[in-house]
């Protein structure tokens, strides 16, 4: 009896070394991961996290953001402890195969510290490919099919004069999409605390410790009153954005976006704290305003229903929260094929690199919506050299190979995580009744 073939055994072996032969890329030297390093620095005091991922070939390396602000330090424990034992001596190309078995190697998987850790290694590779290419990263993704990436502005005040006074001047300086959020009288509320006397400047948020509760139905009141003002003072042109950050009820969010319909916004945004997913059908039966969701988003299944059932508009999660530049490039892909564009969350707490990462999905993404801008202060962008232009209202690539950033660690290092109530994680936002509630 003929005796049977032993079966041809897949090689599982884990990363270290790689079981596969490297590709002989680089002048046929293989390139392999030599080392993962994680950089804490909070040059504007908005706490970044990095990941640096060294190679063996001398002078490249990549980096990656990894900003999950609100529990940086258990990112760097994922990273330090679990992600660089599991990437060193992997071959720097096989980006797919990396996050593809990093994404199970923990078996329970999806969440934000784990996705953070991921994203960091993650486009820390695509600008090694990058590098080693000699392309700038929107270059792998099939290149240009834009100059530049409009890009919105947030603009805020403690009423709506001075919210108007902030519209000027952003109109003044060039940009056409502003974001409009004002202040409710003797209540907390989203996108004006730098605004608040007494509040530091910078902050990622809006929140201090010993903030007033927030009304959800003052704050319902006076956004429609907002957009009132603001269309009778510059009229039908200017395109107007408005984020509502969740914070009220299911209900109060579909009567607003009502309210709003006839100020025709370019979105409004995050109605639904993602436990409420699945009000969006009835929205969408009640409101003709473009819907933007959901940078609370980390888990596919969250995200995956609202495109297929074209519940809504723009898909704007935060890239380093759902795995990273990979996760983000396939999510565009799918979104294309169901009329849904993309606006990356991009506030102050994605750092320069993950802008960076943004564009680079920009300009390549066929259906790219807007860009969420942040106006990176002095500091932040002395730390990262490259850091994308904003000018003429759009965000502007350096055509740089790789992601076409870079941190001076040196720079960095002097500045550290900043003292702060609950290690910088959010205190709790009340209802004036005391009830906590959810964003
Ligand atoms: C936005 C966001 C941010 C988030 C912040 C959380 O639309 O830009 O709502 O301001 O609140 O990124 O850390
Ligand atoms: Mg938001």
């Amino acid at each position: 009896m003929a005796k049977k073939a032993k079966p041809e055994l897949i090689d599982i072996k884990p990363a270290a070394p790689d079981p596969w032969p490297a590709y002989a890329q680089n002048g046929g030297k293989p390139v392999r991961i030599r080392d993962v390093k994680v950089i804490l620095t909070a040059p504007d005091r908005i706490r970044l996290v990095i990941v640096k991922v060294e190679t063996t070939e001398p002078g490249l390396y990549g980096i990656g953001c990894a900003t999950f602000t609100q529990r940086p330090l258990a990112v760097v424990t994922a990273i330090e402890e679990y992600l660089k034992p599991f990437m060193i001596g992997r071959d720097v190309h096989d980006i797919e195969d990396a996050w593809q078995s990093a994404f199970v190697s923990s078996y329970w998987r999806s969440g934000p510290v784990l996705n953070n850790a991921m994203s960091g290694v993650d486009m820390a590779l695509w600008d090694i490919k990058g590098k080693i290419a000699n392309l700038p990263v929107y270059q792998l993704l099939g290149g240009k099919v834009r100059k530049a990436a409009w890009v919105y502005v947030h603009a805020s005040g403690n009423d709506f004069a001075e919210v108007e006074e902030d519209v000027q001047q952003f109109l003044d300086r060039g940009f056409k999409y502003i974001r409009c959020q004002v202040a409710v009288p003797g209540s907390a509320t989203y996108g004006v605390g730098h605004k608040v006397k007494g509040q530091a400047p910078a902050r990622t948020d809006h929140l201090s410790p010993a903030q007033a509760p927030w009304d959800p139905e003052a704050y319902v009141r006076i956004v429609p009153k907002l957009f009132d003002h603001i269309r009778g003072q510059f009229g039908e042109e200017i395109q107007l954005l408005h984020d509502i950050h969740e914070r009220v009820s299911p209900m109060q969010a579909i009567n607003l976006a009502r309210d709003l319909d006839q100020f025709k916004l370019f979105f409004l945004e995050d109605h639904f704290a993602p436990e409420d997913n699945g009000y969006f059908p009835l929205i969408r039966q009640h409101s003709t305003t473009p819907i933007a969701m959901g940078e609370l988003y980390v888990n596919v299944h969250e995200y995956l229903p609202l495109i297929q059932e074209r519940l809504i508009d723009y898909i704007r999660v935060h890239i380093s929260d759902i795995g990273g530049l990979t996760r983000a490039f396939k999510l565009a892909a799918l979104c294309e094929f169901f009329g849904v564009k993309t606006a990356w969350h991009g506030p102050g707490d994605a750092s320069p690199v993950a802008h960076a990462a943004n564009l680079a999905l920009d300009l390549a993404c066929y259906n790219f919506g807007i860009q969420e801008s942040y106006l990176f202060p002095e500091n932040t962008q002395a730390v990262f050299p490259g850091c994308p232009e904003i000018r003429d209202g759009m965000m502007w690539s350096n055509d740089q190979p790789g992601l076409g950033i870079d941190i001076d660690e040196k720079l960095a290092a002097k500045f550290p995580f900043p003292e702060a109530a609950f290690n910088g994680a959010w205190p709790a936002v009340r209802q004036p009744d005391g009830t906590v509630i959810r964003p």
